[in-house]
């Protein structure tokens, strides 16, 4: 028995125009999950035309900055409360553990209370304009901001732009991913119950070659926020670009995973795990390339695949499992037939590589835990974001050879350098060219701090003050506050040194 998910427009939960579904699987099961409705153009134009209203008439700019936070406090508290049911819904969706997603979204009110108070302290300057003037600068909102989000971190990646969007004031249309729209169309419902005021957040459900587009490519947008692959990034910035809108695009990764000789080696293995395998390796920091100091190359290696080898697939609802399935038919395809190629291209797999056998398994899209290695700097293994549970391990020499090895990627999103020699450390990250590195830990991230990477990772950062600024604009307002009056057309000849 499926059930249903409609579209939320304006505060009312409301069918696609023209009446159309698509469905959503169980990935652990293959089953029916969800009948949801997929949004056209002009149910995306309704969305949009409903928001711009919502901004335009203030319900929701207007509200002072402390009220706004007190509102978006009360979310917080009402979302902490239904951190098992939504787990539950995000495991069902997306096949992730349950074990992870109560972990992650156990965190998730915190990004609206650091959001409220963000926008209870943002101040705005006064340059120094010069005698007779004052010059006031404040940051408005931006109107109506198009969020486009994936399935990996369905409320994560929703909180992380939604959280930032509405405590400076903007309205919303959002385009969850069709493969986990539930709880992001769930959490509009609860900030209306928390008091915001119905038509500032909206949900559209559908796929991407049809409602993302049709949103991206809406004129009425003030911003847009993308979490993707590479490519749809490069599709969406393109749209903006020509809209003239401001865009942050969070987009693929490799991240790198060094390992020094001086590291703990029980240590460095399990946060080498820890990067690769969280939600099935389906995350764009994931720990992608585990490289190893010669030195401690074949201990890493060896307990790494022991450790990998005993990880435990299976129901993702059961909470001793340690790896689902992937999300999709289509992604474990992909992820099979990256691991294909690279064994053409001169891989070699030293554990993983196929799907598991065993009935239960076999329902559902799992992949088991892959590490490869001999893989080349012109693999396309090296080069290309697989997105599942598959990390390769290779070798370096010194510290100059572990940057070079990390840098050489499209991508610079993330990375983590393992190592007890706080100056290596410091070095090490100076030299990356990523947006984020970890020292002895992977993945940790807080709404404080700035999550964003550099070349095809994306453009722009989520969380932190950049990101509620990046929901802003400068408004300059330049006051003449001289006695006296003026009339440039009262005098004639040159002024410069008046
Ligand atoms: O992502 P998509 P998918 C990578 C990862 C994965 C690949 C494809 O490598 O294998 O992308 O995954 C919407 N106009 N990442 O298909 O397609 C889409 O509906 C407007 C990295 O899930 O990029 C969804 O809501 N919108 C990653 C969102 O964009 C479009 C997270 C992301 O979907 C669109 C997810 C279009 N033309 C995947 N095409 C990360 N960095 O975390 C798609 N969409």
């Amino acid at each position: 028995m499926t059930e249903k998910l409609l579209l939320h427009i304006g505060g009312q939960d409301v069918p696609a125009a023209d009446g159309r579904t698509f469905v959503v699987h169980n990935p652990a099961t293959g089953e029916p999950l969800l009948d949801v409705a997929h949004a056209g153009r002009s149910d995306v134009d309704d969305a949009v035309a409903v928001a711009r209203a919502a901004f335009d008439d203030g319900r929701w700019r207007s509200v002072r900055p402390r009220d706004r936070a007190r509102i978006l406090n009360r979310a917080a508290d009402r979302l902490a409360e239904r951190v098992d049911d939504w787990a539950r819904w995000e495991t069902l969706q997306i096949g992730r553990t349950l074990r992870e997603m109560r972990a992650q979204l156990a965190r998730l009110p915190e990004w609206l209370e650091y959001f409220g108070a963000v926008a209870q302290t943002a101040e705005g300057t006064v340059p120094e304009f010069g005698e007779g003037y004052l010059n006031v600068v404040r940051r408005v909102p931006l109107g109506v901001a198009g969020l486009i989000t994936p399935w990996n971190h369905p409320l994560l990646i929703t909180m992380k732009k939604l959280s930032a969007a509405l405590a400076a004031g903007n309205s919303l249309v959002i385009k969850p991913s069709e493969l986990g729209p539930a709880v992001p169309h769930r959490l509009a419902m609860l900030l209306e119950e928390a008091g915001v005021p119905p038509g500032v957040v909206n949900v559209v459900t559908g796929f991407g070659a049809t409602t993302g587009r049709a949103l991206s490519e809406h004129p009425g947008l003030g911003k847009l926020d993308v979490t993707g692959g590479t490519e749809t990034g490069r599709v969406i910035a393109a749209n903006a670009g020509h809209a003239l809108i401001p865009v942050t695009a969070e987009l693929g990764g490799k991240a790198p995973v060094l390992v020094f000789d001086d590291a703990d080696v029980d240590q460095a293995v399990a946060g080498a795990l820890f990067a690769a395998f969280i939600a099935s390796g389906q995350t764009c920091v994931q720990g992608a390339r585990v490289l190893v100091q010669r030195g401690s190359y074949d201990a890493v290696v060896e307990r790494l695949a022991a450790r990998t080898r005993e990880l435990r697939l299976g129901d993702p609802l059961d909470l001793q499992t340690q790896a689902g399935p992937l999300v999709s038919a289509a992604q474990r395809d992909k992820v099979a037939a990256a691991v294909d190629r690279a064994v053409r291209q001169g891989a070699t797999v030293l554990c993983g590589g196929r799907v598991p056998g065993g009935e239960a398994l076999q329902r559902g899209w799992f992949y088991e835990p892959t590490i490869l290695t001999d893989v080349a700097h012109d693999h396309d293994l090296w080069r290309e974001e697989v997105f599942g549970p598959v990390t390769l391990v290779a070798p370096f020499d010194d510290e100059a050879d572990a940057i070079a090895q990390a840098n050489d990627s499209p991508f610079g999103l993330a990375a983590s350098v393992w190592t007890r020699d706080v100056g290596r450390a410091l070095r090490v990250c100076d030299q990356l060219d990523v947006g984020i590195v970890w020292v002895n830990d992977h993945h940790r991230i807080d709404p404080a701090s700035p999550w964003g990477g550099a070349k095809d990772s994306g453009l722009g950062s989520e969380n932190g003050l950049e990101a509620y600024h990046a929901y802003t604009r400068p408004k300059s307002v330049v006051v003449n506050t001289g006695a006296d009056r003026f009339d440039w057309y009262a005098t004639t000849g040159d002024l410069r040194y008046s």
